[in-house]
């Protein structure tokens, strides 16, 4: 696949963008552009879900609630996946899907928790830890913090490399069962397990080592920065339902 960049949005024409339209998309008022995806629309795209075992569409708790910031998501097929680490790094690496799950890989089942309140209850992942990312990589001298980039070209997210090399923060390639799904940011996304759920970036493009904390979308937007579950958030993103 041709990456090109610009202005740091990495983008393709391997990459489709699918809008989830005005019915679903809830622009929201504390976080100017947010959008949180419900609806009967989006939850017939994603109907295979229903066979997961956590019914995540029913109404009630316990269920995923589809955040995009773009009011899109991209759609990359598995063949045309890569992720790119870059920065202060002795290789700098470029991986597809096949090549990241030959890996050694990490199963967890934990739950996840949204700082808006939303959690759902031992969620199954499977990915590569971060830590052995980083070690393919080589972290060079002078680095301090990870900066993640995400394909759909605004969300953004950080995590200092002690917190990057915890047993629980994974980059993800299955989740609830089976391969992670366009909506839920597939093929790849961060899991990061202790912290809320803002920190788990879909659509993974790119991590970069870098020098100093970077803080991401949603900590410009006034979030906490260490987003250790149970730490004080100040502010909600509750979906309007
Ligand atoms: N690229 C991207 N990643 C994202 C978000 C987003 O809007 N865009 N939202 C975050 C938030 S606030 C949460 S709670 C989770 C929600 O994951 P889900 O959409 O799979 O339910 O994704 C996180 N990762
Ligand atoms: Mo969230």
């Amino acid at each position: 696949m041709e990456l090109s960049e610009r202005r740091g949005v990495v983008s393709s024409p391997e990459i489709r963008r699918v809008p989830v339209g005005r019915r679903v998309f809830l622009a929201m008022a504390g976080l100017g552009g947010v959008g949180v995806v419900v609806g009967a629309k989006i939850q017939r795209a994603v109907g295979s879900f229903l066979g997961s075992g956590l019914g995540a569409f029913l109404p009630g708790g316990n269920r995923f609630r589809l955040y995009t910031i773009t009011g899109s998501f991209p759609v990359i097929s598995p063949a045309h996946y890569r992720l790119r680490i870059s920065g202060i790094v002795e290789r700098p690496v470029l991986l597809t899907l096949d090549q990241l799950q030959a890996m050694p890989g990490t199963r967890l089942v934990k739950d996840f928790q949204c700082v808006t309140g939303w959690r759902v209850p031992r969620v199954h992942w499977d990915g590569v830890r971060l830590a052995d990312l980083l070690d393919l990589a080589g972290v060079g001298a002078g680095a301090v913090a990870l900066s993640f980039r995400s394909y759909d070209g605004a969300d953004t997210e950080s995590l200092t490399l002690d917190q990057a090399r915890l047993p629980d923060v994974i980059v993800a390639y299955s989740m609830l069962g089976g391969p992670i799904t366009a909506e839920h940011g597939g093929p790849v996304r961060l899991y990061v397990a202790p912290m809320y759920g803002y920190k788990s970036l879909k659509w993974l493009s790119e991590i970069r080592v870098v020098d100093k904390v970077e803080p991401g979308f949603w900590e410009q937007n006034g979030y906490a920065v260490n987003a250790w579950v149970g730490a004080s958030n100040g502010r909600s993103d509750a979906p309007i339902e």
